[in-house]
């Protein structure tokens, strides 16, 4: 493609959001939001929200699939909040989609899980790649099914040492969704995404860390305080900048080394345009910690 083509398509991508944030800070808090699966609490630029189903090992039914379009549509709207922390409450992190809202006894029709995909997963992973902040998943706990793909879509993956991350799709004679098999063989390379998928083996944190996986193996106790950590630190950093860097690397897997440097300079004359690159320079010249503002 054309860097033309590219100067096209590259935008800041504020106006609707800007116009729809307006809407949403003038009264509208997400503190105030109240969820049956979910759990949610905004504090210091970090959304924090958990998986709430945990005797189903927050598997997703279709009420916890609505909340979290409506809390991530909230949360992409909140020009406050710089940060996501997802995770669990309970022993596991997600164990994918919950079987027992599947009928599948002898002589009904089969579910159309197309269709599940395109209502629910899909959106999904669009919506949290498209989040205009960092997103860290805290891995508290067993990430099975589209709970390990929905992880492994997030930006940074912290697991506690005990969490394991299994492909059990292959299992009930499905394949990998939720991105998985774009996501995976980026991460760990197609022999050992293969193996997952096709054996359905659990990777432990420890080995997910070795692999590249996930970014981080921490011990179970430190792991909520460590991840929320790191969440503040990335929440006080140049969000908008963030942004154009994930975009950057989600493009680079189909673009060409040409696309890609047309690409870098588009979203590099973006983040010179920003007040958090003004204020970078600034506070380096000057000695000084810089004050960033996500702006
Ligand atoms: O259908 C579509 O829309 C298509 C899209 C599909 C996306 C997918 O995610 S498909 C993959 C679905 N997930 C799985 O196949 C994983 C099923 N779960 C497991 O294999 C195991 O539970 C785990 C390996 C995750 C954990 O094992 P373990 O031994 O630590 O726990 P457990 O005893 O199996 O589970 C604890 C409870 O959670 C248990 O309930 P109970 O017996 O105490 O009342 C178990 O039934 C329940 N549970 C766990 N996973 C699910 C679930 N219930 C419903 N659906 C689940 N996915």
């Amino acid at each position: 493609m054309s860097s033309k083509a590219f100067d096209n398509k590259v935008s800041d991508g504020t106006s609707e959001k800007e116009h729809s944030k307006a809407s949403l800070n003038q009264g509208n808090s997400l503190n105030e939001m109240s969820f049956t699966t979910l759990e949610l609490k905004v504090e210091d630029g970090v959304a924090l929200l958990a998986l709430n189903r945990p005797d189903r090992l927050n598997s997703f039914n279709t009420e916890m699939h609505a909340e979290l379009r409506q809390v991530l549509k909230a949360i992409s709207k909140d020009n406050n909040i710089r940060c996501l922390l997802l995770t669990g409450r309970g022993r596991g992190f997600c164990a994918g989609q919950d079987l027992s809202d599947r009928n599948v006894a002898p002589g009904t029709e089969a579910p159309d899980l197309g269709e599940s995909i395109e209502r629910n997963y899909n959106p999904l992973i669009r919506a949290l790649r498209d989040l205009p902040m960092p997103i860290i998943c805290a891995v508290n706990g067993v990430a099975a099914g589209a709970g390990a793909n929905i992880a492994l879509a997030c930006d940074i993956v912290v697991a506690a040492r005990s969490a394991n991350f299994i492909q059990a799709f292959s299992k009930i004679g499905l394949i990998p969704d939720s991105g998985g098999t774009w996501t995976l063989p980026r991460l760990v390379g197609s022999s050992r995404a293969k193996a997952l998928m096709l054996l359905g083996e659990k990777v432990s944190a420890e080995q997910a860390q070795d692999w590249g996986m996930i970014w981080q193996c921490v011990d179970d106790e430190s792991l909520q305080d460590q991840a929320l950590a790191m969440a503040r630190q990335l929440a006080q950093q140049p969000t908008k900048g963030f942004v154009y860097t994930r975009r950057a690397l989600h493009a680079s897997s189909t673009n060409t080394l040409d696309q890609q440097l047309d690409l870098e300079r588009d979203l590099q004359r973006l983040a010179g345009r920003t007040d958090d690159y003004r204020e970078g320079v600034a506070a380096f010249m000057e000695k000084r910690t810089p004050h960033f503002k996500g702006q």
